[in-house]
C-alpha cells in the first residue's frame, strides 16, 4: 500500500460503504472463556473477469466488545440465490480470493512494519488462497477494541466471464475482556513484513531459467530489486521484545518465505542456522507445502508451514528483520508474485531466548491440509482444433474484446497473425477503459476502473490448447514474453497495448490470457 492508499484514506472522512455488511450473530460462548464468532464480509459482487484492487471501509464486521483473538480462520464462499451469507466455497479455478487485507486503527494492538501511517490504520491479518489459520500460542491473543475500527482491502479474481457474487468469512476464535481467562492473555503486536513494502500492490516478477540451482531469491538474486532506494524487505524493531508467531504468504510458483534477523555487532553462534546475509541468522523458513498429485509447485491447492507454538525469539531495539521469498525457476515463469510475513511480538517482554546463540525451529508445520476446492488442476483434455491449423493473415494488430484474441483483418478474423522477423505485433486490450480515470483510487473507485477486465498476453507451451485449471496452462512458453495486465489501474501495467519483443525468431507462438487462463491465442513470426 503507498502513498496513494494513505492520502486517500486520510481524505476519506465523507467516504461511503462500498457495500453494506452483514454480521453473523456469534456462536454461544464455549464452557473455556473463547466465544466461536463468524463474520461475513460481503456481499461482494465480483463483475465477470474482474481482478480488481477494492476496500470495504465502513462496517467491517468485527468483534464489538473490547478482548482478544486468538485465532483466525479464513475463507471465501459464494452469496446464498437471496444474496445472503454463505453459500458453498467456489472452486479456485471459478473464483478466489486473490488477497484481502485487514488493517485496523486499534491502539492496544498497534502494528508496526507496512503503513503503519496510513492514517492510522495499520493491517494486521491477510489471507490469500492458501487460507493460513492464524493461531496464536497458549496465552497471547491480539487486542482488540470495542470501538475499533476495520478496514478490509480486498481482491477477488473472477476466472470466469459471468458475474459471481461471494463473501469473505473469517472465523475469530475471542476472548472477551470480562472473560476470567483474558487476564492470563498477553497482548501481542503485528509486524508486517514484505519483500515490497509500502506499495498497494507488492509484487515482483521471476523468469523461468532465472536464479541458480533452479531457484530464485527476491531480491536477493534481483538487479537493482529497489531502484537505488531503501532496502524494501527490512524492519528495524522499535520495542525490545519476544516474538511468537509467523506463517509466510507466497503465490503459485513459491518455495518458502525466509524471516531473518541482523544485530549490529552480534555474530551467530556456532550451531544456529545462518540467515542470507552475512552475519544474520534465520529465525523461520515458511514452507509451500503442495497437494496436487505430482506435488508439483504450480497452484493454488497449497499450504503454508507456520511456526511451533514454542517458538519464541528474542528482539531488541535496533535489530533489523530481513524478509526474502524464493520461487522456483524450472518449470515456468511466475508473474506478480508476493513475499509477506505477519510477525507477531510482544512488547517488552524478555521471556524469549537469543537466537544469536540458540537454534530455533524453523520449519514448523502448516495449518490445514489440502483443500476440496482445490481439485480442478486442468491439462487433461485437448480443447478443439488446433489453432496452428488456421490460415495465415498479414496483421499487425490484435484486439482483446469480449474475452476473445480478434486478429484485425479485412477478411475472416478467424486466422493466426503473422509477422516477419523483427517486427512487432500489437494488442489493444478493448476490455478495459484506457481513460486516465481508470486509476486505482482505493477510497472512491471511479465506474471505469470498476467496470475494467484486464487481459495479457503471456507465452505458453505450445500447443497450448488443453482444458484450464489451476495448474494449467503455465507461464512456459517459447520467447517468455508476458504483456502484463493490459489496464490503467493497478493492477493494469497502465496502458492497454503492448507490442511483441521485436527480438522474437522465426516460429509458432501460442500465448494464453494469465487473468482468463481459457483464452488462447496463436502468432507467427516468419524468417
Ligand atoms: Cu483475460
Amino acid at each position: 500500500m503507498g502513498a496513494e492508499l494513505k492520502r486517500t484514506i486520510i481524505g476519506a472522512a465523507i467516504a461511503v460503504a462500498l457495500t453494506l455488511a452483514m454480521l453473523v450473530p456469534a456462536a454461544a460462548a464455549a464452557s473455556d472463556g473463547v466465544e466461536h464468532l463468524h463474520f461475513a464480509a460481503g456481499p461482494y459482487r465480483v463483475i465477470p473477469g474482474a481482478n480488481l484492487i477494492l476496500d470495504q471501509l465502513n462496517n467491517v464486521p468485527k468483534p464489538t466488545v473490547n478482548g482478544f483473538m486468538v485465532r483466525m480462520k479464513p475463507n471465501l464462499v459464494y452469496a446464498q440465490p437471496n444474496g445472503k451469507c454463505c453459500g458453498k466455497v467456489p472452486s479456485t479455478s471459478v473464483i478466489h480470493l486473490h488477497h484481502g487485507v485487514w488493517l485496523s486503527n486499534g491502539a492496544a494492538g498497534q502494528g508496526e512494519g507496512e503503513g503503519t501511517s496510513y492514517g492510522g490504520f495499520y493491517p494486521f491479518m491477510a489471507a490469500g488462497e492458501e487460507k493460513t489459520t492464524y493461531e496464536f500460542p497458549p496465552g497471547f491473543g491480539y487486542p482488540i477494541g470495542a470501538g475499533d475500527k476495520w478496514i478490509l482491502n480486498y481482491m477477488i479474481h473472477n476466472l470466469t466471464d459471468k458475474p459471481k457474487s461471494v463473501y469473505i468469512t473469517y472465523d475469530i476464535d475471542f476472548v472477551p475482556e470480562t472473560s476470567a481467562v483474558a487476564s492470563t492473555i498477553a497482548p501481542i503486536h503485528p509486524i508486517w513484513m514484505d519483500v515490497e513494502d509500502d506499495h498497494i500492490y507488492p509484487v515482483f516478477n521471476v523468469h523461468r531459467h532465472s536464479g541458480r540451482d533452479g531457484r530464485f531469491t527476491f531480491p536477493d538474486m534481483a538487479k537493482n530489486p529497489y531502484g537505488g532506494g531503501r532496502p524494501l524487505n527490512l524492519f528495524t524493531v522499535d520495542h525490545p521484545g519476544t516474538l511468537v508467531a509467523t506463517a509466510g504468504h507466497l503465490h503459485p510458483g513459491g518455495l518458502y518465505d525466509e524471516l531473518d534477523l541482523l544485530r549490529p555487532g552480534a555474530r551467530p553462534r556456532p550451531g544456529t542456522t545462518p540467515g542470507s546475509v552475512p552475519g544474520s541468522v534465520r529465525l523461520f523458513r515458511s514452507y509451500a507445502r503442495y497437494w496436487d498429485p505430482h506435488h508439483a509447485p504450480v497452484s493454488w491447492d497449497v499450504s503454508m508451514t507456520a511456526t511451533r507454538a514454542d517458538w519464541r525469539p528474542a528482539v531488541k531495539s535496533g535489530d533489523v528483520l530481513r524478509i526474502s521469498a524464493t520461487y522456483e525457476t524450472k518449470l515456468a515463469s511466475w508473474y506478480e508474485v508476493m513475499g509477506i510475513m505477519v510477525v507477531w511480538e510482544q512488547w517488552n517482554s524478555d521471556q524469549g531466548i537469543d537466537p544469536f546463540s540458540h537454534r530455533l525451529d524453523q520449519v514448523g508445520e502448516v495449518t490445514h491440509g489440502h483443500l476440496p476446492e482445490n481439485f480442478d488442476y486442468g491439462g487433461t483434455q485437448f480443447l478443439g482444433v488446433n489453432p496452428t491449423s488456421a490460415p495465415l493473415c498479414d496483421t499487425h494488430k490484435v484486439l482483446i474484446a469480449g474475452f476473445s484474441y480478434i486478429p484485425v483483418t479485412r477478411g475472416n478474423s478467424n486466422c493466426d497473425p503473422t509477422i516477419r522477423r523483427g517486427q512487432s505485433l500489437t494488442f489493444v486490450n478493448a476490455d478495459a477503459s484506457a481513460s486516465p480515470l481508470s486509476k486505482l483510487n482505493p477510497i472512491a473507485p471511479d465506474a471505469l476502473y470498476l467496470a475494467s477486465v484486464f487481459h495479457t498476453v503471456t507465452s505458453c507451451a505450445g500447443p497450448c490448447r488443453l482444458n484450464y485449471g489451476i495448474a494449467y496452462p503455465l507461464s512456459n512458453g517459447a520467447g517468455d514474453y508476458d504483456s502484463g495486465e493490459l489496464g490503467i489501474g493497478t493492477p493494469g501495467v497502465g496502458r492497454v497495448s503492448w507490442s511483441t519483443p521485436t527480438t522474437l525468431g522465426p516460429g509458432t507462438y501460442t500465448y494464453y490470457c494469465r487473468i482468463h487462463p481459457w483464452m488462447r491465442g496463436v502468432f507467427r513470426i516468419l524468417g
